[in-house]
């Protein structure tokens, strides 16, 4: 008989070739030593409220509201919920078209896309266009369905940081478009640098490569560096003489851990540089209430604004958007609330900045005390994490665990990340899920663990490592950096 369609083998090719270490063999294997009772720490990952983060309470209490609107109707509902959430589950009801069980409009309530526009203005200073902003299902599905636009085929490329989240890779393939690679710095504190990108842009081009986009993480993940206003002009100019759309993922701009290099905005930045860069570089900027102090991932909640795309294009995104009907509309309301927050004044203001901050701030800490945890273990090397939620380590590899690991049929991070998650359940993605340069190994892990189970991880990581190390070093050398 013939194959079926959902027979393996005849199955999209495309679909096979998708690869997303996130949740690739080690988390399988930390799931399985889980259910056998072993105790896992899953650092693999960015899913804080998973490892014990709290949510904020105001919007919680806006969305449970939200959810349950008789609530509004109980007389007693002042003694269980602050005249401010209140007030505000009331508003964002009065946005919907009949509750958070009606689907909304494709691109996201007008209401709720009006507030991330005002939030985009006063964070830039430069006007924003709620027409120009669609919410989605987390930044995920935004940047999907703008690939899905730009990728005709496996002749257009895109320019993908290496080291980069997965996300990319695993979505440029999927629509059987080609991966273009720039590689990030790990000595320059993963900068990037404009020659380097060129070189790029020409080795994909003497391959019949078209290059039409480029993404940007910032700050990066898994790199976890911040870039500065010069190099996001120098990117932009970059992007305008080589005529690509920038895709600016800037999920993680509320999670920064220095004064240094705040987070500056790919729009701020553009409109800084006036005509005719202003007007003729085309940019999508991702944002999600996943990340940040929120942490929200379950409730899958985004949007994307896009600068420089003409109406038409606009209209055939909104199609596509329409197809799927609505985006989650709870998770709009989580947006809405994200971008728009309480005000010095409001009544639940000082809890909401009480528990804003306190995440925030012990963030920082965990991410001091993880950067310098991974210093002090033989052989690793590991930049400061300035922003996003991760520590990328790289593990110096001494050969005989490399041609051990080429016994045990592993890639030679893959076989680290493995013996650490045995000895210790500590569960991370080893550094080949996001790309690194040939015979340089890394691990990612997340910032996310308790604070005051920090320094004990950091004790065992050091325990098992430099155990490791010492099994396997014969002072031969080790892989380079
Ligand atoms: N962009 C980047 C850079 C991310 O790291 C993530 C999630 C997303 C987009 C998508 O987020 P949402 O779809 O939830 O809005 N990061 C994954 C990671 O590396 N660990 O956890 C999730």
């Amino acid at each position: 008989m013939a194959p079926k369609a959902l027979d393996y083998d005849s199955l999209n090719e495309n679909v096979k070739k998708v690869q997303y270490a996130v949740r690739g063999e080690l988390y399988l294997r930390a799931s399985e030593l889980q259910k056998e009772g072993k105790k896992i720490i899953f650092t693999n990952v960015g899913n804080p409220h998973a490892l014990g983060q709290r949510p904020l309470t105001f919007p919680r209490q806006v969305v449970a509201l939200c959810q349950a609107p008789f609530l509004l109707d109980d007389p007693n509902v002042g003694l269980m919920f602050p005249a401010d959430a209140i007030a505000k589950a009331k508003h964002y009801l009065s946005l919907t078209s009949g509750g958070l069980g009606a689907y909304s409009d494709s691109r996201g309530i007008p209401g709720v896309r009006e507030e991330v526009a005002e939030f985009i203005e006063r964070r830039d200073g430069y006007p924003s266009d709620p027409e120009l902003i669609f919410l989605t299902d987390g930044a995920s599905k935004g940047v999907m369905q703008i690939l899905n636009c730009v990728i005709r085929g496996e002749g257009d490329g895109v320019l993908v940081p290496v080291p980069q989240y997965p996300l990319y890779s695993a979505t440029i393939s999927l629509f059987g478009g080609s991966l273009v690679p720039y590689f990030l710095e790990e000595t320059a504190n993963w900068g990037l640098d404009i020659q380097d990108l060129r070189q790029s842009v020409v080795q994909a081009r003497s391959r019949g490569i078209t290059v039409r986009a480029m993404v940007i993480i910032n700050p990066g993940n898994p790199t976890g560096q911040c870039l500065s206003e010069a190099n996001l002009r120098e990117i932009l100019r970059f992007c305008y003489q080589e005529n690509l759309v920038l895709f600016g993922d800037e999920v993680y701009q509320q999670n920064i851990y220095q004064d240094q290099r705040p987070f500056v905005s790919s729009k701020k930045v553009l409109m800084e540089m006036g005509l005719p860069f202003s007007k003729e570089v085309q940019l999508v900027s991702f944002h999600s209430v996943s990340k940040g102090y929120w942490g929200e991932c379950g409730q899958r909640g985004g949007y994307f604004e896009m600068t420089n795309i003409p109406p038409k294009s606009v209209d055939e995104i909104y199609k596509i958007a329409s197809v799927s009907l609505s985006p989650n509309v709870p998770a709009q309301i989580f947006m809405g609330l994200m971008v728009n927050p309480l005000k010095p004044g409001d009544i639940s203001y000082e809890q909401f900045i009480r528990e804003s901050k306190g995440i925030i701030e012990s963030l920082r800490r965990r991410a001091r005390l993880m950067t310098d945890g991974f210093n002090s273990c033989r052989n690793v090397v590991c930049n400061f994490t300035e922003g996003a939620m991760y520590s990328f380590p790289q593990i110096r590899l001494p050969p005989k665990a490399i041609e051990a690991a080429k016994k045990a049929g592993k890639v030679p991070d893959v076989f680290y990340c493995l013996r650490l998650l045995e000895a210790t359940g500590i569960s991370t993605v080893p550094g080949s899920g996001f790309g690194q340069k040939e015979g340089v190994f890394h691990l990612r892990t997340t910032i996310l663990p308790a604070e005051e189970d920090m320094p004990g991880i950091m004790d065992s990581f050091k325990k098992f490592n430099d155990e490791f190390m010492e099994k396997y070093e014969d002072h031969r050398g080790y892989s380079r950096m």
